[in-house]
């Protein structure tokens, strides 16, 4: 390991000592950036991993709002405003009780990577809140989103930061943070917020855009290493917004999709997933996945939480892990392994530990990093800016052609990296390469800031 390397990876972990999704974060970035550092011997003097780990803004503020019953709840809501190198800092909304600062940060510092990796002119930012939308009515939801958005609102705009959906938002929490922000500014300022609806300024093909776009990723991973989805059986976590779009192009491609799961447990449905009844179960009526048992009798139902999800235990040929970071553990790395898996593709966010990536490429398995293959949801995101700002749309197939060539770009631009930094066929690694060698360009030429 590079001197400089090992010595900031140690001040990031006495100052963030709380911090450990934050840190490995950052240690995964760092640990494959070190060809670039004895390329470029000058980013030591200019602080360009100093300047890189730490956020140029952390908000924090109190979120009261009143429920069903009259009672007043606090919640605790965040803006992580990473990196406005390239763009107006960009990145979801993730509402969810595990929230915290370190979770915050780690997501903020890779979209910085991310929205680098999609070639558009996108910073990187995160935020969120500890509120648990489970079990609250529509009216609950609207009044923690205007409580939300009436302290949010002065810290972000379309010119300066634009947030989105993520765990816990999707258009029907953007629509309600939308109508507050409009009208405490009193504009119709349609690029503050992407992944709208259709009906006030949302973009066609943004709710099926991460999970399109990592299948077209994984299926150039797969094409470069003369293989396909056609006949492939898949397991795929979660069925939120991304699980169930991956799920449909994985299936218009030829594969079987054989699990899905939400945080209480997993379907195994060997005949292959119905998704027009998770669609229902999850989208409409925002129930729990064992409900697919109401029609299909003969699936399996595993319930468990927390670590070792039993998803990972089942035979497939490729994994999407589209739920939460840190699902794969090691073990669950050994268990797919061990049944012949020949392919990960991250959906979600840091979905795999560092020891179950590290377990996958020492065994020759394809990784699909999550920075590249699930950069397809913010770069549709903007587009959706970009269409919002010509006042302007454009049709499903349009977006959705455009949203393909971004992930083959992207794809080949880890391809490449990989090759020309000595670890071909490493896209963890030349997905880091890319983005970091980008950013740090820009770094320079902006001077300190
Ligand atoms: P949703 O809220 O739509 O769905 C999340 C799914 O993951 C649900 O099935 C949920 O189960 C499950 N899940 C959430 N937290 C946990 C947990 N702690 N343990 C087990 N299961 C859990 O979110 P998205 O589909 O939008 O996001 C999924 C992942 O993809 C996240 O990592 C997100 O950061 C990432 N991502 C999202 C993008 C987007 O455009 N939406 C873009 C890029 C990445 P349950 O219903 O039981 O809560
Ligand atoms: O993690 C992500 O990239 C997202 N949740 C989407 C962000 C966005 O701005 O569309």
């Amino acid at each position: 390991m590079n001197e400089y390397l090992n010595r900031v990876i140690s001040q990031i972990e006495t100052k963030n000592p709380n911090e450990p999704e934050y840190i490995q974060a950052v240690k995964e970035v760092l640990g494959t950036v070190k060809p670039l550092l004895e390329k470029h011997t000058e980013y030591e003097k200019l602080a360009i991993l100093e300047r890189i780990t730490e956020p140029e803004r952390i908000i924090t503020f109190r979120v009261p709002w009143v429920n069903d019953k009259g009672e007043i709840i606090v919640n605790r809501g965040y803006r992580v405003q990473y990196s406005s190198l390239i763009g107006p800092y960009k990145g979801g909304l993730r509402f969810h009780p595990s929230v915290n600062q370190s979770i915050m940060k780690f997501l903020g510092f890779e979209q910085i990577f991310k929205n680098a990796l999609t070639g558009l002119p996108i910073g990187g930012g995160k935020g969120g809140s500890d509120f648990d939308p489970k079990g609250k009515s529509d009216t609950e939801i609207m009044h923690f989103c205007q409580s939300f958005m009436t302290e949010l609102y002065r810290h972000i705009g379309q010119d300066v930061d634009v947030p989105a959906g993520d765990i816990g938002v999707g258009a029907r929490e953007v629509g309600y943070m939308f109508g507050q922000y409009k009208r405490i500014r009193n504009a119709y300022e349609g690029g503050v917020l992407t992944g709208k609806a259709i009906s006030y300024g949302g973009s066609l093909a943004r709710k099926e855009a991460t999970g399109y776009g990592l299948i077209f990723y994984v299926r150039e991973m797969l094409k470069a290493h003369q293989n396909s989805f056609e006949g492939k059986t898949v397991a795929i976590s979660g069925s939120g917004n991304v699980a169930i779009y991956a799920a449909e192009k994985a299936m218009a491609h030829g594969a079987k999709v054989v699990a899905m799961s939400d945080s209480n447990g997993c379907i195994y449905d060997p005949k292959g997933i119905d998704l027009d009844l998770i669609k229902q179960i999850k989208e409409v009526e925002r129930g729990r996945i064992c409900e697919y048992l109401r029609k299909h009798y003969d699936a399996v139902y595993t319930e468990k939480t927390g670590a070792d999800s039993p998803i990972w235990e089942i035979k497939v040929d490729i994994a999407l892990p589209c739920a939460t970071q840190n699902e794969v553990s090691l073990n669950s790395a050994k268990s797919l392994v061990a049944n012949g898996v020949i392919a990960i593709g991250e959906g979600a966010n840091m979905p795999c530990t560092q020891e179950a990536t590290d377990f996958f490429l020492e065994n020759g398995i394809l990784v699909a990093p999550a920075k590249a293959a699930n950069a397809g949801g913010v770069a549709t995101s903007a587009i959706e800016m970009s269409q919002n700002s010509m006042r302007y749309y454009y049709t499903f197939e349009e977006v959705e052609a455009k949203l393909e060539r971004i992930m083959i770009n992207i794809f080949n631009s880890c391809k490449e990296n990989a090759e020309k930094y000595g670890c071909a066929g490493n896209y963890v690694a030349g997905a880091n390469l890319a983005a970091f060698s980008k950013l740090a360009e820009a770094m320079i030429a902006q001077g300190v800031v």
